[in-house]
């Protein structure tokens, strides 16, 4: 018998960020002792970051949950899955049958996008369930961007890329790939790229009122005022079009209302926002001729200029610098990927359109937007009373009581609920409210696919990692959960779970006009490996699952293709350049020119080794710089007598906190900066290592009522705060 265990390596895709680094684990017995990165995967070539590297340490974090919890006189106790999934169908059918479906709020959080069972279930829960009460974490992030690309495009998911390898220059405004790893734009190594960039004599532009790492490599840093990045590429465009620079290129065809644009931005002249924006004009003729004069370009913006005060309208401007460049989908400039599992393309043709405000919320009248209703808006749907509350919820791998504006309100709703279970592999802020907690298994026990990120990836390519290690005695597999819990909710209760892929794959070839004997074709152990493997046939490429399997670092497809005119979806059939409800919303844009800035506003920041309010229980990744400071520049601290060290108290309109100063001058006037996801101080819950340094919640300072109207996304950064030291 061997003393010890053996040791063996595996391959796993990281699901820790976006860029979906390809892993090589070294495994023990069970468990995984060593990450680094696999220089043979065809994406990632080798690279891994910090947070990769602690793989081991975050899967065996003693903290995750093993067990269901379910909730007995007033307690959280340990029970079977047969319990628990009982408990969840007793105590909601009921609810739905007696007050209809909109009684069930749904919360998706991010890692629904790093994991096979949040791209499969959830829509089926959400096509059964019929609620028009669906909360996800894109309120609190990307939503602008839907909305934009679902005017500008047809669809909401039809998102344009950087062609980071290929472009003579990128335009990045309000993202800092270096310690966030890139968002939306899905590139292993991004630090890399961005170095070749400049080595192959291009140029990078980084808007960033921080002079964040990324804003160290650039050529220019404008450290912006926040909050009026929408005025900055209105001048830029009003600049192309006033100097002609302007050139449809190939796209010329396919895009209308150019001239309406053109009228709709003269009046944002350099000189007309350059206050507002704290820039210099001439600087931002500059930028403009700069953008136009390269063989080719990319204007891409992520967090910091979505998560603000004009966010669809800054993320509109992207990509209309982007069409009135000629640079949308061409080769250099920002292109639409073609994941494995997209729909083979059609040809082109008119489409529906997108529509917004289809519903709105019941208390604050919020319009919809993809489906989906403010985050920051959860907590009064359920404590306002009334007929239609939410009364039940269903929360997915989502900490919204720190990840949401005003923590506190939605604590206390979250508290008052008739029922609540939560998908979550710990007890956190959020789940601790939850009547029946199911834990998935930790990253080794699970297979991954990346259906979200290959669609947002610099370069077309599909890789496919079974679970490395067996799922432990006693664990159930998280396609698993979601499935039975789509069942439980489902009123099909019982019912195997296998029953739910089995319906899918039979509704989706019927829906796509597939030969029926393809289910029976179809090759994978499990109801979602044969999930997969359908979504790889009726997909644009050759491939199949064994195809996947056979090539474990990755099958690559190609560098980034024009799609346009085939992923149009709008009803004219071409880009519909100055949708209404743009237009209508450019009348706000041009009130902030007259107005006067607030003395002080906040925004976020993201640590690479920390990951939005979940990854501060391994001890590896939680200290250091990675810190809840509040980082002030040496002017802003002398004025208001704040000491580097001492405590700080920040007021806003939602609340106070109080978190340590750190004077640096990497922030500009005028701005504060403290990251989010930490506040790990409330009772209940269960990770000892975030508790002993709990940090404050960011999110308190808000009360929920700043949105950006049109995507109902929370303006989590650019806000006014007042500070003063704490004696
Ligand atoms: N002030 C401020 N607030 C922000 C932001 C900001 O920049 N500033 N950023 C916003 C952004 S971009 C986002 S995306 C949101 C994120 O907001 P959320 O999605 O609410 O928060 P996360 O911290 O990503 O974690 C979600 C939950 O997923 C659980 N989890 C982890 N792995 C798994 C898994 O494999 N399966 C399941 N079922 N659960 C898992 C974690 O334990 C955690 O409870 O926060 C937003 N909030
Ligand atoms: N290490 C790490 N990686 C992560 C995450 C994490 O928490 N930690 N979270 C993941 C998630 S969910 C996401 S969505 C992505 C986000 O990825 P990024 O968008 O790259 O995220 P941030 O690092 O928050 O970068 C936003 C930048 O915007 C700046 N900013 C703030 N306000 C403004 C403004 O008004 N204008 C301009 N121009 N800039 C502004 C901030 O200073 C900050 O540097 O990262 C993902 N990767
Ligand atoms: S960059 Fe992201 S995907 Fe790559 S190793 Fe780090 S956390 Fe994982
Ligand atoms: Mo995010």
């Amino acid at each position: 018998m061997p003393r010890t265990a053996p040791t063996r390596t595996a391959l796993r895709i990281c699901p820790l960020c976006e860029a979906t680094c390809g892993l090589t684990l070294t495994i023990e017995g069970t468990r995984v002792t060593g990450a680094r990165g696999d220089r043979e995967d065809v994406f990632s070539k080798g690279f891994i970051c910090p947070k990769g590297a602690s793989f081991g340490e975050l899967d065996a974090d003693p903290d995750r949950l093993r067990a269901p919890l379910v909730r007995e006189n007033g307690e959280l106790r340990e029970a079977t899955w047969d319990e628990a999934f009982d408990l969840v169908a007793a105590r909601i059918r009921p609810l739905i049958e007696e007050h209809g479906p909109n009684a069930v709020g749904v919360i998706l959080g991010n890692p629904n996008v790093h994991t096979m069972a949040g791209a499969l279930y959830p829509p089926v829960l959400l096509t059964l369930l019929r609620t028009r009460n669906l909360f996800t974490a894109s309120t609190l992030d990307q939503m602008p961007k839907h909305v934009s690309s679902g005017l500008l495009f047809g669809s909401a998911v039809a998102i344009p890329v950087p062609d980071l390898d290929r472009t003579d220059h990128l335009l990045l405004l309000g993202a800092n790939p270096l310690d966030s790893n890139g968002s939306l734009c899905t590139a292993a190594d991004f630090p890399s790229k961005l170095k070749a960039l400049r080595k192959r004599g291009g140029t990078l532009t980084v808007v960033d009122p921080r002079r964040t790492r990324t804003a160290q490599l650039a050529d220019r840093h404008v450290a912006i005022r926040p909050g009026t990045d929408a005025l900055l590429l209105a001048a830029i465009a009003a600049v192309l079009f006033e100097e002609k620079l302007t050139d449809l290129g190939a796209l010329e065809a396919h895009v209308e209302q150019v001239a309406e644009v053109q009228e709709a931005v003269r009046e944002f002249t350099p000189e007309a926002v350059a206050a507002a924006c704290d820039m210099d004009a001439e600087e931002i003729r500059t930028i403009a001729r700069e953008l136009a004069a390269a063989p080719t370009a990319a204007v891409y913006g992520r967090v910091g200029s979505s998560t603000v005060e004009y966010g669809t309208l800054t993320n509109w401007l992207v990509d209309v610098l982007n069409v009135i460049t000629g640079n949308l989908d061409r080769p250099g400039g920002a292109l639409f990927p073609l994941s494995a599992t997209d729909r083979a393309p059609r040809p082109a043709a008119p489409g529906k359109g997108f529509a917004l405000g289809r519903w709105a919320s019941r208390v604050s009248g919020h319009p919809e937007a993809k489906g989906e209703l403010p985050m920051a808006a959860l907590a009064e749907e359920i404590d306002t009373p009334g007929d239609g509350r939410i009364r039940a919820v269903i929360s997915i791998a989502a900490n919204p009581v720190l990840s949401a504006p005003d923590g506190d309100r939605l604590d206390r709703a979250l508290a008052g609920l008739d029922f609540m279970v939560s998908v979550d592999p710990y007890l956190n802020e959020t789940s601790r409210h939850a009547d029946v907690v199911l834990p998935p298994p930790p990253p080794s026990q699970s297979s991954h696919f990346d259906f979200a990120f290959n669609a947002f990836a610099v370069r077309n390519q599909a890789r496919y990692t079974p679970a490395v290690v067996p799922l432990e005695e006693g664990r159930m597999g998280e396609c698993e959960i979601q499935a039975r819990l789509v069942l439980a909710v489902g009123g099909m209760h019982g019912a195997e779970p296998s029953a739910v892929d089995d319906m899918v794959i039979e509704n989706t070839l019927t829906k796509e006009g597939a030969p029926k004997e393809l289910a029976e074709q179809l090759t994978g152990r499990t109801g979602p490996e044969r999930r997969l493997d359908m979504m790889l046939r009726l997909g644009p490429y050759d491939l199949t699952l064994d195809k996947l399997l056979e090539n474990p670092h990755g099958v690559d497809l190609g560098p980034l293709q024009p799609r346009i005119p085939q992923i149009l979806r709008t009803r004219s059939g071409r880009i519909e350049l100055l949708p209404d409800p743009i237009a209508a919303d450019l009348p706000r844009l041009r009130r902030a020119l007259a107005e006067r800035p607030t003395a002080l506003v906040l925004v976020g920041r993201r640590h690479l080794r920390s990951n939005n309010s979940w990854m501060h229980n391994v001890a590896t990744l939680n200290g250091g710089s990675n810190r809840c400071t509040l980082q002030i520049h040496p002017a802003d601290a002398a004025r208001l007598g704040l000491e580097d060290g001492a405590p700080a108290r920040i007021t806003a309109e939602g609340g106070q906190v109080e978190a340590p100063v750190e004077i640096t001058d990497a922030v500009r006037t005028g701005v504060v900066s403290l990251p989010h996801g930490w506040g790990h101080d409330r009772p209940g819950t269960r990770m000892s290592v975030a508790a002993a340094r709990p940090g404050v919640n960011v999110n308190q300072l808000l009360d929920g009522s700043r949105l950006d109207p049109l995507s109902g996304t929370a303006v989590l950064n650019g806000f006014p705060v007042e500070l003063s030291p704490v004696r």
